[in-house]
């Protein structure tokens, strides 16, 4: 049988011991929207997205604006973030590009549901498609589950810096839950009522250069499983989303926050916003980095339709989910695109 040409290549890396990173590896043909290779279609574009300032009053007819545009990505300046960016950024290639016995020390299982450590994977295990990504995981908040002494203690702010970033982040996600309330006429508490106390697990990832990136992507296609999701990346870019039949990248913006509404947020609005379709891409020259801060339900939240928003002409459109079971059907299934919350739809 012919071997797949990225596989070749991972391995021939892996012996020289050049690669230790995780990879995609294309299997078999998939249509376009979940494709793991990428492929010249759909066609790629590019996109400068509205940047939105939180402290601005004309925040809510932005947002009114962006929902009816249908765009799922709305940006914020954030006067914290090129501070906390930029250390964040050096505390992140710090370990990422650190020594092995560095990224052994972090090392946790990785087969669990959000693991918090270190996942390094050189290929694919058992025909099992791989993300070409290292990544670390922090369980942020509740502060029970925040456990600083689990986090890299290089540089030494590193613990003091993800703590004060998870903490600033969790305020942005909550007023940006009560503008997306007010803007579909809902009492401001709304969404944040039905979501619940944040679950918040901050992601750094790290997206080696890739020798052969038309055959690999960073991240597979995907809509986070959550309620939203507050993202920086640095200037190399290689987020893309999936809009009007095509991917496209979002041009990366310094100083800015890309809020990316996830799976949850979809079920509350019943559909009047539409969690976001994604994926990493990656590029031969130069390493990326993305930090990526989810707000989620606590596992035993169940999730519906917000009542508002339910009526004889608006009937609800997804069927009430309980989020422990929503992420474990997530993991057993793998991402592909939307189709998780898509088996949710009341008439698919
Ligand atoms: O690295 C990126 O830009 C995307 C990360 C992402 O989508 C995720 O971690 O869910
Ligand atoms: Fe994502």
């Amino acid at each position: 049988m012919c071997q797949n040409p990225a596989l070749s290549v991972i391995q021939n890396l892996r012996k020289k011991k050049i690669l230790y990173h995780n990879c995609s590896l294309p299997q078999s043909p998939r249509d376009s929207s979940n494709c793991t290779r990428r492929s010249p279609t759909p066609r790629e574009g590019s996109l400068r997205i509205k940047s939105i300032s939180i402290s601005n009053s004309m925040e809510f007819f932005n947002i009114r604006r962006a929902t009816k545009n249908k765009n799922p990505f709305h940006k914020i300046h954030h006067e914290m973030k090129r501070q906390l960016c930029g250390i964040l950024k050096h505390a992140k290639y710090a370990f990422l590009t650190g020594k092995g016995r560095r990224k052994e020390r972090y090392a946790l299982n990785r087969s669990g549901e959000s693991t918090e450590g270190c996942c390094l994977q050189t290929e694919a295990e058992n025909s099992t498609v791989l993300d070409w990504r290292d990544y670390f995981d922090h369980h942020t908040l509740p502060l029970s589950r925040r456990d600083p002494s689990s986090w890299p203690h290089f540089p030494s702010n590193y613990r003091q810096v993800v703590a004060r970033y998870s903490d600033e982040l969790k305020i942005v996600a909550q007023k940006l839950l009560g503008l997306i309330a007010e803007s579909l006429g809902l009492p401001t508490s709304c969404i944040q009522d039905a979501v619940g106390e944040f679950y918040q697990n901050i992601t750094i990832s790290y997206y080696p250069a890739c020798p052969q990136p038309h055959l690999t992507l960073g991240l597979q296609s995907h809509s986070d499983m959550g309620a939203i999701t507050l993202l920086i990346q640095d200037h190399v870019g290689g987020l893309q989303i999936f809009k009007d039949s095509q991917w496209i990248t979002v041009h990366p913006q310094s100083h800015a926050i890309l809020v990316i509404l996830a799976d949850q947020m979809e079920i509350i609005t019943n559909g009047k916003y539409r969690s976001a379709q994604h994926r990493a891409i990656t590029n031969s020259s130069s390493p990326r980095l993305s930090v990526a801060t989810f707000h989620d339900p606590a596992k035993t939240v169940k999730i519906s339709p917000a009542s508002e928003l339910i009526s004889n002409s608006s009937p609800p459109k997804y069927r009430e989910v309980k989020y422990g079971d929503y992420v474990s059907s997530w993991y057993t299934k793998g991402p592909k695109g939307k189709r998780n919350i898509d088996a949710l739809l009341i008439n698919s």
